[in-house]
């Protein structure tokens, strides 16, 4: 990473449930690892959550932080790039997929933009996106490197609660 250039953390969602979805998120890290400017921090565990407003099999996702000196679109660009990668079809509206990958948070920044909303406006009603997020944010420091915080998220009881009612389960740790 270049000295000097502010850089920001960002948390990325990882879902998918269609193929080998474990190699597929571990494709994902690898390719994040090789973006200018940016290195992957942490990763979550793996998790098995039941398919919301959604069809197909059970999905596993993940959160993977990275920290980074672009942009958010431009970050975005990357993200929809390896989700082609990967060939990510859409028939229709939230049909199976081997890969969706969501900007959840991006260093505080507040962004209301057809193409991008950050926070992620879906993200606190859905447990497979905050059990991994919450476990995450708890396994790395702080980010002190500039003024936006870390996400707000509810009490982990809430989230163990959510967990529960949506059906998630932790699995292995994601290798890369
Ligand atoms: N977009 C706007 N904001 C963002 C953001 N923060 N991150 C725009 C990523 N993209 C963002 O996305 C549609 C458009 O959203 C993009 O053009 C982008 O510019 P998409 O990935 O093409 O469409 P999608 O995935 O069908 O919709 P979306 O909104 O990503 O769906 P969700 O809300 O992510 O839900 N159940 C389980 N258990 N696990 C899952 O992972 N995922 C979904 C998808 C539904 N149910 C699920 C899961
Ligand atoms: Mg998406």
């Amino acid at each position: 990473m270049s000295m000097g250039l502010p850089s920001f953390r960002a948390y990325v969602g990882l879902g998918g449930n269609l193929g080998d979805v474990p190699a597929t998120f571990r494709d994902v890290l690898a390719r994040l690892a090789a973006v200018p400017s940016t290195e992957v921090e942490g990763v979550s565990s793996l998790y098995r959550t039941k398919p919301v407003d959604a069809t197909g099999p059970d999905f596993l996702n993940a959160v993977v932080a990275v920290r980074t000196s672009l942009g958010p679109l431009e970050l975005l660009g990357v993200l929809q790039s390896i989700e082609r990668a990967h060939n990510r079809e859409r028939p229709y509206r939230n049909a199976p997929r081997t890969l969706d990958l969501d900007l959840l948070w991006f260093g505080g920044l507040e962004l209301n933009r057809p193409e991008l909303t950050v926070p992620h406006p879906r993200m606190h009603q859905r447990a497979f996106v905050l059990a991994p997020l919450a476990e995450l944010v708890s396994k790395l420091p702080p980010d002190t490197a500039n003024q936006g915080g870390n996400p707000v998220l509810p009490e982990a009881s809430a989230i163990e609660a959510y967990s529960q009612t949506q059906g998630i389960e932790r699995l292995n740790e994601l290798k890369p």
